[in-house]
């Protein structure tokens, strides 16, 4: 790594409760933009995804980051993708639509001193084109592949999905956007970046290549990453409660990515910790969400995927009955 470790660890444990609770005290972000968003009600197609399957780079599963437990019971930690970097999930039509619809959704982005500094949440609620993908079985069925397990979008619509938007500061007192050293507040987490390039400095994806409890930026121990994804339309897949990462400053330009969230229906360890989410949206708004996945997580995985109108994803089909990311090309 040619850098010593450069953004600051998002607070843990402890400090990150006293945030939640001063989170439901004041507001955590500033709404820039207020009034209605018009959304374009452009839709989904399935065509939008390419028909070969999408390439999957450099990739880990949870064992060869040094778990010996699996956090769910339903597969181990060596069918568990701890990380995947993706290329050529979708066409260059997909792509088109997906940026635009993203770049449409920074109108009702806020700021914080959060995680990620600028962010649309619940874009599946804003976005048709982005709900519409969020449910097709045939990107659930690709991303079902890259994680190892069924997927569902996740059941908390706050969590589900997020564009961010990273800019370089505007003076030189003003602080830098990035993503900040953190775990997810949920496990199967797909980052999409969105932008080229040509269209930014800095802003690459970091993560630690071990355990989380292993996790110190005082000493990497020679496993501080930085991901090859670098086209627009690349993703980073992360097991995300489980994995330390983060984004580098923005220097120059404007980089966009799409963070969708996903749910495994087939176990009831959502290990979406209500703190965590807490800390972003504040207490109050969290508890009534909160309770409501709970009692969604007690549905059985066909009557999670019939409440959506898809119809269920099996384990022979995200494992294509063989190992982990086989049938799908790897660099
Ligand atoms: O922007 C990215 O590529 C990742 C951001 C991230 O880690 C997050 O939103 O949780
Ligand atoms: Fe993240």
């Amino acid at each position: 790594m040619d850098r010593e470790n450069d953004i600051p660890v998002f607070a843990q444990g402890l400090a990150r409760i006293k945030l939640a609770l001063r989170t439901s005290c004041f507001s955590a972000s500033k709404r820039q933009h207020s009034g209605a968003l018009s959304d374009t009600l452009q839709h989904w197609d399935d065509q939008y995804l390419r028909s070969d399957s999408p390439m999957a780079g450099h990739t880990r599963s949870l064992a060869e980051f040094g778990y010996t437990t699996s956090p769910v019971e339903v597969a181990g930690a060596d069918q568990l993708t701890a990380i995947a970097q993706i290329k050529g999930l979708f066409s260059e039509q997909g792509l088109i639509a997906l940026r635009r619809a993203c770049c449409q959704l920074e109108g009702a982005s806020a700021t914080s001193h959060w995680i990620i500094s600028k962010r649309t949440r619940a874009a599946t609620e804003l976005s048709t084109f982005i709900r519409e993908m969020m449910n097709s079985r045939a990107f659930l069925l690709a991303v079902s592949k890259i994680a190892g397990v069924p997927l569902l979008p996740h059941p908390l619509i706050n969590a589900r999905s997020q564009v961010n938007y990273f800019y370089p500061p505007e003076t030189p007192d003003e602080k830098a956007q990035i993503g900040m050293w953190h775990t997810d507040g949920t496990s199967f987490v797909l980052n999409i970046l969105l932008s080229d390039p040509s269209e930014y400095e800095g802003g690459e994806f970091v993560y630690f290549e071990g355990p989380i409890e292993q996790f110190d930026t005082q000493n990497f121990a020679g496993r501080l990453r930085k991901s090859a994804v670098k086209a627009s339309g690349d993703a980073v897949y992360i097991y995300g409660s489980r994995v330390y990462h983060g984004v580098r400053a923005v220097t120059a330009g404007r980089r966009m990515s799409l963070v969708l969230s996903f749910h495994c229906p087939y176990t009831q360890e959502d290990v979406n910790k209500f703190w965590h989410l807490a800390s972003d949206d504040g207490v109050l708004a969290t508890l009534r969400p909160w309770l409501r996945l709970k009692r969604n997580l007690r549905m059985s995985p066909g009557e999670q995927y019939r409440a959506l109108g898809i119809e269920t994803i099996t384990f022979a089909e995200a494992t294509g009955g063989r190992n982990r990311l086989t049938g799908m090309g790897r660099e």
